[in-house]
Parts: structure tokens; C-alpha cells; sequence
């Protein structure tokens, strides 16, 4: 964890002043319902006690100064001039600056140095946690009366227009709404949602980061969304009714998806039945059954490998190699997929040990370090000063 003294010192080095606020917004896990977000389905995420922070102040004049200490970088732009940028890292800050303008509101200009301990590219959310971060530090800088949810949709627009990932309210969400020690069962429809307690007994949440990030994983992503707006178009010709995916049965897919387009039948039959296998996954976590819980998730694995194919051999060997152990409940590859981690509940005694077999079989196996990521379910977003 980084300290608000930490960051205010780095800030004062930079900018040559002291910031005036400083926001901590966290990456998250998902414990099931994967790429069902944007189907309008259900989500089971939480923020996680690694975060992205960061510090700001008003400026004088209209220019955006942005700091980012992970590339030892400025960028500079005017107020008046925003758009998407080459640089990459400053686009999740400016879509949101670009949002905000959208909606009216007529900002200042601002300095933002940028920090955070949320492995990058590891699939924990750190564009969102930024894009959330950013969010909250200029609502609050510029009074702008936002509701929390509305600072995740905020984000979740940034990352359309200026990343080019069409995500769905997942990831900004959780960075937001989190509570600690808590899951958040979210449905994506309505955003209603409920905290349910992660009592996971002797068992831990432990992630395995494969160090892989394939690039067509964006392209790849807005292609199993467009497979999954076709599915609902095919089964709308029968039921108008139906308005997405959340809607749909198994049967239905049979019917209308089946023949047509075996491909789009298979991406859109994970989904349904992932929706099921988050609602199987909350009956287990109340009623205490984690065995039942854990073999959700091998099976969760096993769709998004097999029919989604949104896994890569990285992330089906280390969710293999854990079968092997009973101390092991269950695991999967977590987030978008193409690299990224795996989420795996482990028995507290056996975390050390797992990771201390698996690390030298994966380097050898694929000549890449294994990082092993042990996670505590935390708060959302906060203004720290
Ligand atoms: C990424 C997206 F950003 C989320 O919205 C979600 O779709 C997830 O992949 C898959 O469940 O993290």
C-alpha cells in the first residue's frame, strides 16, 4: 500500500507545490460473471487493496499537467483541445476530462500526478481505477455534486471513446462501490446491487498472474460483444421482447442461434449459462458450501476456455495445475482474458507452498515469472486529504 504522505511528497517534488486532494481508487477481482456485464447480466466483483492514486490541485490557467510515475512522464494539453492521444496513458484521464465536458460542466485547469500499486496489464482493472480515480479527484476539485455511480459510468464512457474497449459497468463499479470484506452482486440492467459477505473460512483468494497480455485482446473483446448483440438480434426476430442476452434461455438459443451461426450460439450460450453459474456460485457463498462454490469457478473456466475462447495457454495450464491439489477449491482466468491472472480460492496453509511448486514449472514450461497476487477485499474509492 502507498501512503498519502508518499504520494503528497512525490507530488510536491514534481509540481513544486503541495497537491490539494488526494483520491485512492482500487483495481478489483471478479469472483464469477465474466463478460456478462455488457449482456446486462450479474457481476460478482470487489475492489481490491491495491489502487491507483492520485493528487491534484487547481492550476491558473486552462492547460491539464499530468504526471504518471510509472512512465516517468508529463503530458500537457489545453482544456480546449481534448481528445484521444498517442501516449496511451494520459487517454484514461481525458476521456474522463472529455465526459465531464460533455455533461456541461466547465472545468478549470488542473495538475494530476499519477501512482498506484495495481499490476498493469494484469486484468485488476487499473484503467478503471484510474479513470475512477481521476473522476472523483475532479468532482471534488470542481464541486461537480456527482453521485458515485455516476463517476463509474463516467469511466466506463472514458474507456469506450478514448481506449477503444467497449467494457461493460463492471470494473468501474467495483473500483467505486466497493466495501470491505464484502462482494458486490451487481445487475448490470438496473445497477441495483447488493454487498454479500467473502466468508471464505481457512480459504484465501490468491491470483496468479501469467505476465502474458495478448494484443488483440480489445479487438478480440469488442468481437465477443458485437457475437453477443447477434445472438439477441437472431432470437428477436421470435421474441421482440427480448432485450439482451439476460433474457434468453438455453432452449431459445436451440432454436433460433443454433443453425444459423454455430459460433455466435456458443459465445452466447457461455453467457447465459454463466449468469447461472454466478446465481448456483451465491446460494453456495450463504450457505457456507466454498467446495460448491470453488467447482463454479473450474466450470466458469472451462466456458471461457472452450466456448468464449477467451483464455490463452497460460491461463489453462495454471487453472489445470491446480486441479492437482485438494487444498485448492477452485479456479479460473479472471477479467477480459488473454493473459491476466487467475483467481484461485486456496487454503490459507497452502498458498506459500502452491506457489512455491508452480513458479519454476510455469518458467520452465513457458520461460515466463509467475507472480502470485494475494488479495483483500477493500473499500471504493476515497479522498484521502
Ligand atoms: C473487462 C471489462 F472491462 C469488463 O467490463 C468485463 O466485461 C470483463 O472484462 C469481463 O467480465 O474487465
Amino acid at each position: 500500500m502507498i501512503s498519502k504522505e508518499q504520494i503528497a511528497a512525490k507530488y510536491n517534488e514534481v509540481f513544486g507545490q503541495d497537491a490539494t486532494h488526494i483520491v485512492r481508487s482500487p483495481g478489483r477481482i471478479n469472483i464469477i460473471g465474466e463478460h456478462t456485464d455488457y449482456n446486462e447480466g450479474f457481476v460478482l466483483p470487489t475492489a481490491i487493496d491495491k489502487a491507483i492514486y492520485v493528487a491534484v490541485e487547481k492550476r491558473t490557467d486552462d492547460f491539464i499537467r499530468l504526471y504518471a510515475e510509472d512512465f516517468k512522464a508529463y503530458f500537457e494539453i489545453a482544456l480546449a483541445n481534448i481528445r484521444p492521444v498517442e501516449e496511451g496513458w494520459p487517454n484514461y484521464v481525458l476521456g474522463v476530462v472529455d465526459q465531464l465536458q460533455q455533461r456541461g460542466f466547465s472545468l478549470g485547469g488542473f495538475n494530476m500526478y499519477i501512482d498506484g500499486d495495481v499490476p498493469l496489464g494484469a486484468g485488476l482493472s487499473s484503467s478503471a481505477a484510474l479513470e475512477c480515480a481521476a473522476g472523483y479527484a475532479l468532482n471534488v476539485l470542481f464541486d461537480l455534486q456527482l453521485a458515485r455511480v455516476d463517476i463509474a459510468k463516467i469511466g466506463q464512457l472514458a474507456e469506450h471513446n478514448y481506449a477503444g474497449v467497449k467494457c461493460g459497468i463492471m470494473d468501474q463499479f467495483a473500483s467505486v462501490m466497493s466495501k470491505a470484506g464484502h462482494v458486490v452482486k451487481l445487475d448490470c440492467r438496473d445497477l441495483s446491487f447488493s454487498y454479500k459477505p467473502l466468508d471464505l473460512g481457512d480459504y484465501a483468494v490468491l491470483l496468479l498472474n501469467t505476465n502474458v497480455k495478448h494484443s488483440l485482446a480489445s479487438s478480440a473483446y469488442n468481437d465477443r460483444r458485437a457475437a453477443c448483440e447477434e445472438g439477441v438480434r437472431l432470437v428477436q426476430a421470435a421474441y421482440p421482447d427480448v432485450k439482451s442476452l439476460r433474457d434468453v434461455t438455453v432452449a431459445q438459443l436451440d432454436q433460433y442461434v443454433k443453425d444459423v451461426d454455430q459460433d455466435i450460439y456458443e459465445k452466447c450460450r457461455f453467457v447465459v449459462e454463466e449468469n447461472q453459474r454466478l446465481n448456483d456460485a451465491c446460494i453456495a457463498l450463504e450457505n457456507g458450501d466454498l467446495e460448491e462454490l470453488g467447482q463454479q469457478l473450474y466450470r466458469a473456466h472451462d466456458g471461457l476456455s472452450k466456448e468464449y475462447e477467451v483464455s490463452c495457454k497460460e491461463l489453462d495450464f495454471l487453472v489445470d495445475y491446480v486441479k492437482n491439489f485438494p487444498e485448492v477449491l477452485g479456479a479460473r482466468m479472471m477479467g477480459g482474458g488473454f493473459g491476466g491472472c487467475t483467481i484461485n480460492l486456496v487454503h490459507k496453509s497452502f498458498q506459500d507452498l502452491l506457489i512455491d511448486r508452480l513458479a519454476p514449472i510455469y518458467k520452465a514450461q513457458f520461460d515466463l515469472d509467475l507472480t502470485a497476487i494475494k488479495v483483500v477485499p477493500s473499500n471504493g474509492t476515497e479522498l484521502l486529504v
